[in-house]
């Protein structure tokens, strides 16, 4: 490894409204043109949209900044990878040819300079949220997904809007930390701890910076959000750092 690898989820852009998602669209942008020249791999980790959806032949408007600005990283060499977050999981396979993206479904394990890492956005993971795990099967069910795709776009759109805009984020609530204890993603690392050695957890998904030791050599890293923490991390083949965006 010559550069480094990136990782930053939750951008939730379409939300709260119109100004100021194009307003953070432009801040995202200028995080990647500082970090281009020293990115190899770049891992988006889930929840970039605050709602996707690809129908037949039609794809949402707008966050046309951030689909140039990685077509043209993807152009350069750059490898991307666009995890499902629970709010833009609907992705199918436009992004694939038009960016030249890989779409992660799920978890991803990957090695990297003798580092091994467990990525994933994080939804429906560790215990409690019964209600979202049921709904999750329902929103990843192709055929449900057929139903959904089969409804106007203006219909679609509309109630998948209203939805997504009961989310946490849309509603400016700030998250909280629970302690090591009952923050349930460090629960569910430690499970997977029990089973095989990570170096790395990192997930999405808590909307909430942490950094937290699960045992002497694993972490785990939350990549936060971007509304309030413009928060990434950053692996120089060495070791996985937090940082925060301050550009203008
Ligand atoms: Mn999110």
């Amino acid at each position: 490894m010559t550069k480094n690898i990136y990782f930053a989820s939750d951008f939730h852009l379409g939300a709260p409204n119109y100004d100021e998602s194009r307003k953070r669209e432009m801040h995202i942008v200028n995080w990647l043109n500082s970090i281009e020249s020293t990115c190899e791999e770049l891992f988006l980790m889930g929840d970039i949209f605050d709602f996707w959806f690809e129908y037949y032949k039609v794809i949402p408007k707008g966050f046309i900044r951030l689909q140039g600005k990685l077509a043209q990283m993807a152009d350069a060499g750059i490898k991307i990878y666009f995890f499902k977050g629970n709010h833009d999981m609907w992705v199918n396979d436009y992004f694939i040819k038009e960016i030249g993206i890989e779409i992660i479904s799920d978890e991803l394990i990957i090695e990297r300079n003798g580092k091994k890492f467990y990525l994933h956005h994080g939804d429906g993971l560790g215990p409690g949220d019964a209600k979202y795990k049921f709904l999750r099967k329902i929103f990843r069910n192709p055929f449900c997904q057929w139903l959904f795709s089969v409804l106007p776009p203006r219909i679609g759109m509309f109630v998948a809007n209203g939805w997504s805009g009961n989310s946490r984020l849309a509603n400016d609530k700030k998250e909280v930390f629970l302690g090591e204890e009952q923050e349930w993603l460090a629960i569910y690392a430690k499970e997977q701890l029990q089973k095989e050695h990570f170096d790395y957890f990192i997930f999405g998904h808590r909307h909430l910076p942490l950094d937290i030791k699960l045992n002497s050599n694993s972490r785990y890293v939350n990549l936060g959000e971007w509304i309030n923490y413009n928060s990434y991390g950053v692996f120089d083949g060495q070791e996985l750092r937090l940082e925060y965006f301050k550009g203008n």
